[in-house]
Parts: structure tokens; C-alpha cells; sequence
């Protein structure tokens, strides 16, 4: 096992001084590489609260990630590592609330982000409408704003129901914002454009878009720790969150969950436990006809759909994969980058409880994960978010002309 010597140990002091002058509030990492030799080793990982710099750890060396001060907490796990660098992420500026905000290129923390939303509702009064579904741990509204176009035909025929949620994993940051990309191009398309997109949004479906499902995890990413993942619950001894996305009542508590409250990947105490999902849960109960639901995480480049739980296959995986293949055939012919479409469980890895497999299961509608871009890191450059909500306003426009009527 290598330990890091005292000299180290006074220049990891010395560059956490000098990053809290410039990130003010955010910690530096020290970043280790872990050797995993069984998969006992890999859940070892899983169910502390050392941070994985992948997706999918997997046997073999892993990079990590411990606040500087706590790398204790590796030393606790018993495993053979070695210290890497140590690592600052980059925390903007808070922009101002509206004033030269430029979501195509910078990220929006929580109050510029859904002020962009309001500004929404302001533009485009007839269209876009807010509404709180809940409220979060610590006391942030949860919203949720309708888009779609009045027809005449409304009252003989109902809406679909269209659902997309941004923001369930706290420091996947691309995900609000390419959520906020499509809800203002399909406001803005609905207001001036006559297609093929607008007359079957028209004709038969409301888009509803909850920017940020887990505000206080967004906004503790912004204030306290970049690559924060879960929800803010107190779990007592200091232990905090829940991963929203092992909190659904789809196979809750089965492979892919711990139910180590320090760990990642912690399920919560119960199904729905949490505000943030059982606000989600009780909104969409509320709406009529679901026929899609994506939620957009990162990283990884794929499009995926159920089951995440076990890796026999849904009834209606052939549709939900050729629907994620007109969004990936689209996404490439745009310009974008290739994703992967598959099955969670088979193209990722087992996860239970998460919000596709729980929509799923409910509605009978075709349900995503869109992992995202990508570079190996959830710290995405800024200028990978113009192509990143490019690529995907064209997949969704796709996936919307491929619904079955
Ligand atoms: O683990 C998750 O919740 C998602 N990946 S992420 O890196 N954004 O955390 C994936 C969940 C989707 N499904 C499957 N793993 N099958
Ligand atoms: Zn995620």
C-alpha cells in the first residue's frame, strides 16, 4: 500500500489553500488509483463514500476521488492504492440571473437556471406554464413546466403526455442544461414553426420538463463540492443522500443498490422515501396518456432503456430500441456524436430502482436514460455544451416522429 509521504502531504495543504481562494467554498481532491482485484473489492468501493471517477467500476484499477483531509476514508477500505495528483474542479461564477446569460455555452446554477424557465413563461404566455410538484429536503421548490400548443380538438382529444427530467444526479450538469435546450427550442418551435414536429406535438401531446429533480443536490454542487452525486438527506453521523436513482419502486432494494447509507449508490430507507422522486411519482400520476419519458444523466454516450433491473428483456424493448435509433441515426446525421442504444442493464450495468424502469413499468410507455457526452468526466468542458444540445434537440425531435400515434 503506498501512503502519501509528509512532503506530499504539505503541498496537498498548500494547493487546497490556493484553490479555496479562487473556488471559494469548493474542496480539492486528491485522486488515487485503487487496484480492485474481485469483484468483493469492487462492492467494497461501492458501498463507501470514496468517489469513483467512472461510470461502471469494474475490477482492475480504478481512479478515485477524497476530498483532501479525508483520505482516511480510502486508508479504511483496505485496498492497494496510490496517490495520483490532486485535482480543483472548475466552478464558475454564478452569473447573474439574466443579464448576458449564455446557457449555450456556460453552466447555470440553480437560480440562473430556472430563471431561464420563467423567462420562458414570460415569452411564450399561451405555451409554457410552471407548476411546484414538491418541495426538496431543504425546502427548494421543485418545478415542472408545461409546454405544448392549444388545438381546437383538445376537448374530444387529450393529451399525451410527454416527460423529461434533468438534474436527478447532482454534478451531471450537462444534463439540466441540455434539458433546458430542448424545453426552449420545442417553446420556441411550437411559437413560430409549422412542421412535421410542431403538428404532432399539436395535434396530440404536452411536453412536461422538470428542470432539476434534485435542486439541493444541484445547488450543493455549486456551493460545496463539485462532484456531489446524491440528494441531501441526513442520514445522522454526518452522512448524507440518496441516490435518487435507486429510490424508484421499480425492483427497489435489488443488484445495483446498497443499502450502505455512506455509499454512492445508497437506495434510501424505503421506496419513494425521498421528496424528490415521490414528488415526481404523484405529478405524473396526475397527467393522462404517458406515451415517453427520458431522463438525462451523464456520462457515457448511450440510450438506454429498460429493464435496468435484470437483463432479461422488456416486452417492448424492439420498439424502445428502434425509437432510440431513429434519436441516434438523427443525432449523427445533425452532426453529433454517436451514442450507444441498448438495454441498461446489458449496455451499462444492473441498477434497481431507477426512474425508467419504475416509469416503465407503470405507464407501459417507452422510457430512457440518455447518458450524455462524455470525456471520461462528469466535469464536462463548457464547449462541449453547444454540440451536446444539438445533437439531442435533433434525437428528440426524431424520437417524437417515431411515437406510436
Ligand atoms: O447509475 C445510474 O443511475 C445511471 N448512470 S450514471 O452514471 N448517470 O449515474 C444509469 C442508470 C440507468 N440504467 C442502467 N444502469 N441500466
Ligand atoms: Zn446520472
Amino acid at each position: 500500500m503506498i501512503m502519501n509521504s509528509g512532503l506530499k502531504a504539505l503541498s496537498v495543504c498548500c494547493a487546497a489553500m490556493a484553490a479555496a481562494l479562487v473556488n471559494a467554498g469548493q474542496p480539492t481532491f486528491s485522486l488515487f488509483d485503487v487496484l480492485l482485484r474481485d469483484g468483493r473489492e469492487v462492492q467494497r468501493l461501492l458501498d463507501s463514500d470514496v468517489i469513483p471517477m467512472a461510470c461502471t467500476p469494474s475490477i482492475g484499477t480504478e481512479r478515485v476521488a477524497v476530498e483532501v483531509g479525508q483520505e482516511w476514508k480510502l486508508a479504511k477500505l483496505r485496498l492497494p492504492h496510490r496517490f495520483v495528483s490532486l485535482h480543483t474542479p472548475d466552478v464558475p461564477e454564478n452569473p447573474g440571473l439574466n443579464d448576458g446569460v449564455d446557457y449555450r455555452n456556460e453552466y447555470l446554477n440553480l437560480d440562473t437556471l430556472i430563471a431561464q424557465y420563467d423567462q420562458l413563461v414570460v415569452d411564450h404566455p399561451t405555451i409554457v406554464s410552471k407548476q411546484q410538484i414538491g418541495t426538496s429536503h431543504n425546502a427548494r421548490p421543485i418545478y415542472a413546466y408545461r409546454i405544448y400548443k392549444q388545438d381546437l380538438y383538445d376537448v374530444f382529444k387529450p393529451k399525451q403526455a410527454i416527460v423529461i427530467t434533468g438534474g436527478i444526479h447532482a454534478r451531471e450538469w450537462i444534463s439540466p442544461a441540455v434539458t433546458l435546450h430542448v424545453a426552449k427550442m420545442t417553446a420556441d418551435t411550437l411559437a413560430t414553426v409549422d412542421n412535421s414536429f410542431t403538428e404532432r406535438l399539436v395535434d396530440r401531446a404536452a411536453l412536461y420538463v422538470i428542470p432539476v429533480l434534485n435542486p439541493d443536490g444541484y445547488a450543493y454542487t455549486w456551493t460545496n463540492n463539485r462532484l456531489w452525486r446524491k440528494n441531501r438527506r441526513n442520514n445522522g453521523n454526518n452522512i448524507y443522500g440518496v441516490d435518487l436513482n435507486r429510490n424508484y419502486g421499480t425492483a427497489w432494494g435489488g443488484a445495483g443498490s446498497s443499502g450502505s447509507p455512506s455509499s454512492e449508490t445508497y437506495r434510501g430507507p424505503s421506496a419513494f422515501s425521498e421528496p424528490e422522486t415521490s414528488s415526481l411519482r404523484n405529478f405524473v400520476n396526475t397527467l393522462g396518456n404517458k406515451v415517453l419519458f427520458i431522463d438525462y444523466h451523464s456520462y457515457g454516450q448511450k440510450i438506454l432503456y429498460p429493464w435496468s433491473y435484470t437483463t432479461d428483456p422488456c416486452p417492448h424493448g424492439p420498439y424502445m430500441q428502434t425509437l432510440g435509433d431513429a434519436y441516434k441515426s438523427t443525432m449523427i446525421t445533425s452532426g453529433g456524436l454517436s451514442y450507444t442504444v441498448g438495454q441498461g442493464a446489458v449496455t451499462l450495468y444492473v441498477a434497481s430502482g431507477s426512474s425508467k424502469d419504475w416509469f416503465y413499468q407503470q405507464f407501459t410507455c417507452a422510457s430512457y436514460t440518455i447518458e450524455l457526452r462524455n470525456l471520461n468526466s462528469f466535469e464536462l468542458p463548457p464547449a462541449e455544451i453547444t454540440p451536446t444540445q444539438d445533437e439531442n434537440w435533433a434525437g428528440f425531435q426524431s424520437m417524437i416522429l417515431g411515437l406510436n400515434p
